[in-house]
């Protein structure tokens, strides 16, 4: 049998290469020449450990390959991005293009799945679009398993940097629309999945990934809380929250400069969209994280405000640490700011990258080493805890103001 997946990006492309490495033959297709080209070489265009090496196994056996035009499958993978529009909405309109590019090729009996994180219905909503787009073909609604296609969702659960692992070790989810799509997803993911495969309906496998992500922003939010009220109440909140996980039944996550990446900081939009009125904790959370740079970016005009000559450095751009992703960064928003604010004379440091994101280019020349930062600057702004922050000792920083939004000096 064939599967083919929709979308080469940090989901799509590890989901084909390790089927691909089940010797199942897998074809890729992604809008981006480029992806298309590069992984056909046997080369990747994103970051993920190991990644390269089982691309490029998966591409010389044949059993991978990509392009840019859809062919006949038996099983149709979609994974791509699902952004939360402009703050306001989901923006399911890559998901439909998808499908509107897959519609001429499917084929009664074979099996969609919508891998991307999405808000509550709209696998569902493939469902109708299927059937507008390809009237020929009984699609599974109503619950009806009379149906040519089948559809489910299994939203992807990986952690980027431990892509691989993940993959194949987590448990999954998986969605059915009806009892027969479930079945026929589950045979697909038993085939490279070694964690439990768990079968439910495609609306509360939606809702579980969103509930996942929610979980872990709300409780990141609580700590970013505790880390405010304990800088008024002049507590270490690294240590409270190192005494109160003491307790067996307290784990607490740890504060920060804010929350990033595309997942968490996102996906609990999505169920505030479609509940408002009922979402108020998940909200909340979400303007707490989201607040929390502000906080920091205050911490540090404060400190340079005691120096002449304030030289900041900030350690860290990425999202989290021992990564080069600096998309949604708290990190690198905080130090933009500090840059256009004139706050005073930034270095950035960042380990994992050698030149910014093209739009802050003109800034290339503040990027420095940590050794040449901790011999400048009188404050320090720990952002991210990134391994070689983390080996730096305290005696190092000793004459220096310090922010430590991540805890690393304890
Ligand atoms: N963060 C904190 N404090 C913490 C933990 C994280 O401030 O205690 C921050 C990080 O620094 C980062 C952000 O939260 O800025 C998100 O990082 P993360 O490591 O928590 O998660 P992601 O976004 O890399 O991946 C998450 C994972 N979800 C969960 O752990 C519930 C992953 O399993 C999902 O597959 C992924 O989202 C996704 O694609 O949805």
């Amino acid at each position: 049998s064939k599967v083919s997946v929709i979308g080469l990006g940090y989901i799509g492309l590890p989901t084909a290469a390790v089927i691909a490495s089940r010797g199942v033959e897998v074809v890729g297709i992604d809008v981006s020449e480029h992806a298309v080209n590069t992984i056909n070489q046997g080369k990747i265009h994103i970051v993920e450990p190991d990644l390269d090496m089982l691309v490029q196994a998966a591409v010389t056996t044949g059993k991978l390959r990509a392009s840019l035009v859809p062919e006949p499958a038996e099983v149709f993978m979609i994974a791509v991005p699902t952004p939360f529009k402009d703050n306001k909405a989901p923006d399911l309109s890559y998901i439909r293009t998808a499908l509107e590019n897959i519609a001429p090729v499917i084929e009664k009996g074979n099996l969609i799945v919508l891998e991307s994180t999405s808000p509550v219905g709209t696998t569902e909503q493939i469902a109708e679009w299927l059937k507008e787009l390809r009237p020929d073909l009984k699609v599974p609604l109503d619950h009806s398993d009379v149906a040519d296609v089948y559809i489910a969702h299994c939203p992807e659960r990986v952690l980027p940097g431990r892509v691989l692992q993940e993959l194949v070790s987590n448990d999954r989810i998986i969605g059915g629309i009806t009892e027969r799509c479930a079945e026929k997803a589950m045979s697909l993911y038993q085939l490279f999945v070694r964690g439990e495969c768990l079968r439910t309906n495609a609306r509360t496998a939606e809702m579980a990934k969103l509930t996942e992500n929610a979980f872990r922003d709300v409780n990141i939010a609580f700590a970013n809380e505790l880390s405010l009220i304990c800088d008024k109440l002049k507590i270490n909140v690294w240590e409270l929250i190192k005494l109160s996980n003491r307790h067996p039944r307290v784990n607490i996550l740890s504060p920060g400069p804010g929350v990033g990446g595309h997942c968490i900081a996102v996906d609990p939009w999505f169920i505030v969209d479609s509940a408002p009125d009922l979402a108020n904790l998940i909200r909340t959370a979400r303007e707490i994280n989201d607040g929390k740079p502000h906080y920091v970016i205050n911490k540090v005009k404060e400190a340079a405000d005691q120096f002449k000559r304030p030289v900041i450095a900030c350690l860290g751009l990425a999202f989290k640490a021992d990564i080069d992703d600096l998309r949604e960064s708290p990190a690198l928003d905080i130090a933009e700011h500090l840059i256009n604010d004139n706050v005073g004379e930034i270095l950035l440091v960042e380990p994992n990258i050698k030149a910014l994101p093209k739009r802050m280019s003109q800034h290339n020349d503040k990027l420095t080493t940590l050794a040449k930062a901790l011999e400048r600057a009188n404050v320090l702004v720990v952002l991210v805890d990134h391994r070689q922050f983390k080996a730096m000792h305290i005696n190092e920083v000793a004459a220096k103001v310090v922010i430590d939004t991540r805890g690393i000096f304890g």
